[in-house]
């Protein structure tokens, strides 16, 4: 997915409030050069944390780089205020955590997108208020108070005026706002957990399923295998701590909404201006970083034709990541867009299932290559993948050209315009 990043003036930021002690070991650190400045914003934020009736955690890629995601469990814990994960930050915070809402943004399921909205607190800790996030900036989050933590000062204020600013070390700033923290009320967000927990009953992210191949198969045509169902058996099948690179696409989109990532840096990810053929280069790299992780990448067909060739640097160095391409025959991303606002005028999107045969490049390169076309083929593919570990694997996984990556924001809406998958649309 591809995001724009603006050059704004740098927008006032306000002072902070005086309030209760903070930890003073905590907040040295994170004054550096700040004054009294730094301890008044710490303060106010955790003041406006007591008065929230439906805040939210925004949390972004700057916890990861901080190294800050216990820190955000335990303010996540201390305040019981749910948290979102941009895709820069998945992993960050556990998908399983009773807290977790999983992925807001121009493809983030619905109460995510909503909970923000609707939301009178944010907390964006290392987030950007990346247009892919906000969607239509006037309408965003319009009721929300802001406390924005960021290590950059040129992101404070840039798109959103927060009402606390805290330009610190993500992990330093988010301790230094849970030690000061004030007694809450343990009930006072029960309202807004029951809102969340009804949005999460009626809007789980969906798809149609891939039937068995004796409901679907037309005759000489295999059926319809869902790029979704590919990603939850590749989750199921693998450690929860294997790590996961994806190159830039629906591909990409679907494996952030469909995994379930409960550790940081498990996620390797192309965010910002996103690069097709990030994922191959990016396995490789995790597997010499991590060689006792599980990796795979998972990669779209245009993307693969990028970087495909690096594998011959993993066969001949003995890397053994695997690689599971949802083979769409498209550019499927630029399709989706095309089919969605360009009436269906398709331009140089179709790319051919058959051309390059993946199975065979793979194994010109060195690694193992399978193709699988069926959905009861997925499985057992997957299995086999998992057991080589002298050389890559290549999974040719041949997915439904037509399916489009759901919810979604169309470019320049409001994130209250969201559209749900058609499954759901009654429900809205
Ligand atoms: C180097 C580069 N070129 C172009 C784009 C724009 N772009 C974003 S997604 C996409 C299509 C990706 O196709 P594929 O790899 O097959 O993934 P799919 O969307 O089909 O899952 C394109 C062309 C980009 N992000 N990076
Ligand atoms: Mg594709």
């Amino acid at each position: 997915m591809v995001h724009r990043r603006r050059r704004h003036g740098r927008g006032q930021v306000p002072g902070g409030f005086v309030g209760s002690a903070v930890a003073a070991g905590v907040l040295a650190a994170v004054l550096q050069g700040q004054g009294h400045h730094a301890h008044a914003a710490v303060t106010g934020g955790a003041r406006l944390v007591a008065e929230a009736e439906r805040p939210v955690i925004y949390a972004g890629g700057g916890v990861l780089k901080s190294g800050g995601s216990t820190a955000l469990l335990a303010l996540a814990e201390a305040t019981g205020i749910p948290v979102v994960t941009t895709l820069m930050a998945r992993g960050a915070f556990p998908d399983s955590h009773r807290l977790a809402l999983g992925m807001p943004g121009m493809h983030g399921n619905y109460t995510a997108v909503t909970a923000m909205q609707q939301a009178d607190l944010l907390i964006a800790l290392g987030s950007r208020f990346d247009d892919r996030v906000t969607g239509k900036i006037a309408a965003f989050a319009p009721h929300a108070k802001v406390i924005h933590v960021d290590i950059d000062r040129a992101e404070v204020g840039k798109v959103r005026r927060p009402e606390v600013a805290i330009v610190a070390d993500c992990r330093l700033a988010t301790e230094a706002i849970t030690a000061a923290l004030g007694p809450l009320d343990a009930r006072r967000l029960d309202r807004w957990y029951a809102q969340l927990a009804e949005w999460k009953d009626r809007f789980p992210l969906t798809y149609e399923r891939s039937a068995p191949t004796s409901e679907t198969a037309l005759p000489g045509r295999p059926p319809l295998l869902k790029p979704q169902f590919v990603l939850e058996t590749l989750r199921d099948a693998t450690p929860d701590d294997t790590v996961l690179a994806s190159g830039v696409g629906q591909h990409q989109m679907w494996a952030s909404q469909f995994w379930r990532f409960e550790h940081p840096n498990t996620w390797v990810n192309s965010g910002g201006l996103g690069t097709m053929g990030f994922a191959v280069p990016a396995a490789i790299g995790a597997k010499v970083g991590r060689p006792d992780r599980m990796v795979w990448a998972v990669d779209g067909d245009g993307c693969f034709q990028m970087t495909a060739q690096e594998l011959v640097t993993a066969s001949s160095e003995r890397i053994p990541v695997k690689v599971a391409i949802l083979n769409n025959a498209y550019l499927g991303m630029v399709r989706q867009w095309q089919h969605m606002f360009y009436e269906e005028r398709y331009s140089e999107v179709y790319l051919s299932p058959d051309l390059p045969d993946y199975v065979m490049w793979a194994e010109a390169m060195g690694c193992v290559g399978l193709r699988v076309e069926t959905p009861e083929e997925v499985l057992p593919a997957i299995d086999k993948a998992n057991q080589v570990d002298d050389r890559p694997v290549v999974i040719d996984f041949r997915t439904d050209s037509m399916e489009h990556v759901l919810p979604m924001v169309p470019a320049g809406a409001s994130n209250d315009d969201i559209v749900v998958h058609p499954l759901q649309a009654g429900a809205q």
